[in-house]
């Protein structure tokens, strides 16, 4: 059987990966495609409760360290028992954040030493990497102004903007570093053409498209 591919969407607060999730599960199915939709952290029962453990606002402050090893044990659990069973079942696993979530999160904005996140990366991947990633970027702000019109904030919400401007940063350093895989997409614009962009990368990952993008989406970098 062939194996699945692995998409995973990624950009700062309120940027819109989880609208657009939905949105590319759609069009992946009407591709005929199965696809399996998951988030991180998260996407099994084990991995659901570290999720809370983490966004908790309540609980005593978490180091640096242990935040890291969360992310990292909540994603070993979700590749053994989400990620790969479904790759190799050749559905495609289409996943809110992954791994340059990391680097964005604890490398820019916790400034944790980037050389841990590599260590830990190959432990627990080994070669498991994204075949797409979607980076969806927009000005701090504008995904903040969102994420507020939603009330209650969560423990990585309440961070100051430096923090958020850190993490966007490093965002696009990742995609800098690994322009195969990592596509930017102007997340600042109306839906509809945040959805075009996106179409045009997923239907090249499809073979349905020569790559070329229509100017007029701007989305595609
Ligand atoms: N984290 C980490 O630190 N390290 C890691 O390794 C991982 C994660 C994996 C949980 O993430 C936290 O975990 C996250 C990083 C950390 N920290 N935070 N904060 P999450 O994915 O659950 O949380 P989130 O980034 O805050 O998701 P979000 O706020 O739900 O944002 P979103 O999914 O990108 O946006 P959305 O819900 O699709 O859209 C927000 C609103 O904007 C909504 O009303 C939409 O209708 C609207 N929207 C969307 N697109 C548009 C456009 N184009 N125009 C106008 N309005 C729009």
């Amino acid at each position: 059987m062939t194996r699945g591919k692995f998409i995973t969407l990624e950009g700062g607060e309120g940027v819109g990966k989880t609208t657009n999730v939905a949105f590319i599960k759609d069009y992946l199915e009407q591709h005929n495609i199965a696809v399996v939709v998951t988030r991180e952290p998260g996407g099994t029962q084990l991995a659901e409760k570290i999720r809370q453990l983490l966004l908790d606002t309540q609980s005593e402050a978490v180091s640096e360290q242990a935040e890291l090893l969360l992310m990292f044990a909540a994603r070993a659990q979700h590749i053994k028992h989400v990620i790969e069973p479904a790759l190799v079942h050749g559905k495609w696993v289409l996943c809110d954040r992954f791994t340059d979530a990391t680097y964005a999160y604890q490398g820019g904005g916790r400034n944790m030493k980037v050389s841990s996140i590599q260590w830990l990366e190959n432990w627990v991947q080994g070669p498991l990497k994204p075949d797409l990633t979607l980076l969806l970027d927009a000005p701090v702000e504008i995904g903040m102004a969102r994420v507020k019109k939603r009330g209650a904030v969560d423990r990585f919400e309440s961070e100051k903007i430096n923090f958020f401007e850190s993490v966007r940063r490093a965002y696009l350093l990742q995609a800098e570093l690994y322009p195969e895989r990592i596509k930017l997409i102007k997340a600042n614009q109306p839906l509809a053409d945040v959805q075009r962009a996106i179409a045009d990368v997923i239907r090249i990952l499809l073979g349905l498209s020569s790559g070329l993008t229509s100017p007029r989406h701007g989305g595609l970098k």
